[in-house]
């Protein structure tokens, strides 16, 4: 059956299983807006490109199905370009799709035309410009199926106009992919499963290290199975929290720059490491001449580029991981290994006593305060997503998931601004979840215009704005490394009670401790969207710290007793 390539696009999205996409309209983009009229799919109208795509991020990232983001050429297609880059470094699968010029016009520097596929090459899994209508069946069905593949990551189809407006023969079978085997699992030899068990089971102080790739494979109750029956610890990444319940007895919590002292102390006395769906990150490693030197290694990652990338390994695996922990399971002998456990819970030494949230209530506010209490209101069961910052890492320390797919926070670009949009994409994906944004009074001002976009969808999404008046991690930075000079991060904000409310939310500041509760309990029963503004110390500081690149096991610690600065 002939029909418009705008026709095709849509009954392809329909058809791939789309419900929801988040886009801009604009001249480009017309015909494919014309007839999205005509099919079942709810389109959320975004304030900027940015928020589209992640909102398609942080729908994908909640839900584990694909999302999708449209906008028009030029400046449509260029404001997605974070967005894109924040999913790629993330590994969360989403399609763009964008109008471009007609076909005869391309290299013209036509009305609003912009080489978004030469712009994103770096930045996407694959793209594609399309010129006429019979391509756009086959490349919309390969996007998806590139996207959702393998090692997950966005791809961008860029459609001409003329290429939506002409017409082709409709065939779906006709368009199935047709992927080379490198974008599939690719199978390991039986000797890498004999050597990594080997391992394993010779091992006196092995470490599972559990990334986000345990959640985007699914192999959530794999690792559980394989830590127990070896008596294993498990250190997460900040991109793996959720996928191992922050409350399983093996779970020592997350490793790295923020991480807690006795797990990046346990990494670096382990004998054995076995990273499963995790990238050796500088934020995780620290220095990589003095990682982890007495630890043999074993890495497993669908994707071979990250095999002996970062960190030279013994075993190395390029498999789906629920694949080869389920391989390895009838292998993994129960070894007693309570002396190594000891041994760890005596690393936490003084932890406890040096730990914020042990401090009675001094009429102070601290941001670790309020993100356990927020834990503690919602019982853990919220999906948080936060922005980018010393909130982020605190949401980290102090927000116990249990649950996968319940923190949504952008690691490997640190994309401030992500927050808003990435909760409104987690909540259409999962409208009966109950969805909090932990954002800075920064970040969140990259993005607030989207708060119109909460408002339109009627959405109940809570907001809460750590609020310390400071760019708080460059602050940080600056106060450990650059003498206390301030340069740039001092931040004015708007009245965000009154912001909120002009854009028709509800909202409320807090400035005790003794207010959270009420505050809290107020929003979550908004039904449209909440903000909190929390007015948090000023200049607090996140700890313990490894300064970038150094040995993982020098940390800052906290001052003990606390010292308390800044405006009360
Ligand atoms: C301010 C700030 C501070 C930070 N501090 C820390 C910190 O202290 N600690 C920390 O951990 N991080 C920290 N990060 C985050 C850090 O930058 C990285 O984003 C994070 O460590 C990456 O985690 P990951 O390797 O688990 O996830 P990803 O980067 O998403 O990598 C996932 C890996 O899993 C693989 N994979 C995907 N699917 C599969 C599959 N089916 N089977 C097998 N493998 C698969 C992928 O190929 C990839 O290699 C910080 C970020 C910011 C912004
Ligand atoms: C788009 C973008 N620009 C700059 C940075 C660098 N950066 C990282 S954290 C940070 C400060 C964030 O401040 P805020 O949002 O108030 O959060 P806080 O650290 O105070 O909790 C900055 C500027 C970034 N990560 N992203
Ligand atoms: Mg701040």
């Amino acid at each position: 059956m002939k029909k418009t390539g705008a026709q095709i696009l849509w009954e392809c999205l329909v058809r791939e299983g789309v419900t929801d996409v988040f886009g801009y309209p604009g001249g480009a983009i017309l015909p494919a807006y014309d007839a999205m009229l005509e099919y079942p799919i709810r389109h959320v109208l975004v304030r900027h490109e940015q928020g589209a795509t992640h909102m398609a991020d942080g729908y994908a990232r909640a839900s584990g199905r694909v999302g999708v983001a449209i906008a028009t050429s030029g400046p449509g297609a260029t404001n997605m370009v974070t967005g894109i880059a924040t999913a790629m470094m993330d590994s969360s699968p989403i399609v763009c799709i964008t109008g471009q010029v007609g076909s005869k016009l391309i290299g013209s520097d036509a009305f609003q035309e912009t080489d978004i596929t030469g712009i994103t090459l770096p930045i996407t899994k694959h793209n594609y410009l399309v010129t006429s209508a019979a391509e756009i069946a086959p490349a919309i069905r390969e996007a998806f199926a590139v996207a959702a593949s393998g090692r997950p990551g966005p791809v961008l189809v860029d459609i001409t106009k003329d290429a939506q407006q002409g017409t082709a023969e409709f065939d779906w079978d006709a368009a199935e992919p047709h992927l080379t085997e490198a974008l599939d699992a690719a199978l390991p030899g039986d000797d890498d499963h004999r050597e990594a068990l080997a391992l394993i089971n010779a091992a006196e102080r092995p470490l599972i290290l559990a990334g986000h790739g345990v959640m985007l494979s699914g192999a959530e109750r794999e690792i559980v199975a394989l830590a127990e029956r070896g008596q294993i610890p498990i250190a997460v990444t900040l991109l793996g929290i959720g996928g191992v319940p922050a409350s399983h007895p093996l779970n020592l919590g997350m490793m790295g720059m923020h991480g807690e002292a006795w797990v990046n102390s346990a990494i670096q006395e382990a004998d054995l490491l076995i990273a499963l769906g995790m990238r050796f990150d500088d934020r995780v490693t620290g220095n990589l001449k003095t990682y982890a030197v007495h630890a043999r290694k074993i890495h497993v990652d669908i994707d071979r580029a990250e095999l002996n990338k970062n960190v030279r390994v013994d075993v190395a695996i390029a498999a789906d991981l629920k694949a080869v922990v389920a391989e390895w399971l009838p292998g993994v002998q129960r070894v007693d290994r309570s002396t190594w456990l000891k041994r760890i819970d005596g690393l936490k030494g003084d932890s406890a006593v040096r730990d914020i949230q042990n401090l009675p209530d001094n009429g102070h506010l601290y941001a670790a305060h309020v993100i356990n209490d927020l834990w503690r209101l919602t019982k853990g069961g919220a999906v948080v997503v936060t922005d980018v910052g010393q909130h982020q890492m605190w949401e980290a320390q102090y927000y116990k998931h249990d649950r996968p797919r319940s923190l949504i926070t952008s690691g490997g670009l640190g994309t401030m601004g992500f927050a808003l949009p990435a909760a409104i994409g987690a909540k259409i994906a999962c409208p009966e979840a109950e969805v909090w944004v932990v954002a800075g009074d920064g970040g969140f001002q990259m993005t607030m215009a989207e708060l119109a976009t909460a408002m339109q969808e009627r959405l109940d999404l809570n907001i809460a704005i750590i609020n310390n008046g400071y760019l708080g991690m460059v602050r940080q930075w600056q106060e450990f490394f650059y003498d206390k000079r301030y340069a740039a991060t001092p931040l004015s904000g708007p009245d965000f009670v009154k912001l909120a409310e002009a854009f028709g939310c509800w909202s409320t500041a807090v400035t005790h401790r003794s207010e959270v509760e009420r505050a809290v309990e107020a929003a979550r029963r908004q039904p449209r969207p909440a903000v909190i503004d929390f007015r948090v110390e000023q200049e607090d500081s996140v700890y313990p710290m490894v300064p970038a690149g150094a040995d993982l096991h020098k940390m800052i610690r906290r001052p003990s007793p606390l010292v308390e600065t800044g405006a009360d």
